[in-house]
């Protein structure tokens, strides 16, 4: 299963809160924008947002897969 979640963030992925037990970011330290929750194979969601200008992430939050590289910044401008 996979998530996507839309991240307001300034810091690296590496710089992220993170519980190095659980391999996930700590999403009550962040600033969430919204998400599609755990999604089965095959499967697809939909998610709507308005966002301002700034720099966000775009990441999977399942254990593990933050770290492994399952994110990709963005940019949204004026
Ligand atoms: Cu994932």
């Amino acid at each position: 299963m996979h998530e996507m979640i839309v991240m307001h963030a300034k810091l690296p992925v590496t710089s992220f809160p993170y519980n190095k037990a659980t391999q996930r970011a700590i999403e009550s330290k962040m600033h969430s924008m919204g998400e599609v929750s755990e999604t089965k194979p095959g499967k697809s969601g939909t998610l709507t947002v308005s966002l301002k200008a700034g720099n966000y992430v775009l990441m999977c939050n399942q254990p593990g897969h933050l770290m492994m590289g399952m994110y990709r910044k963005f940019v949204v401008t004026k």
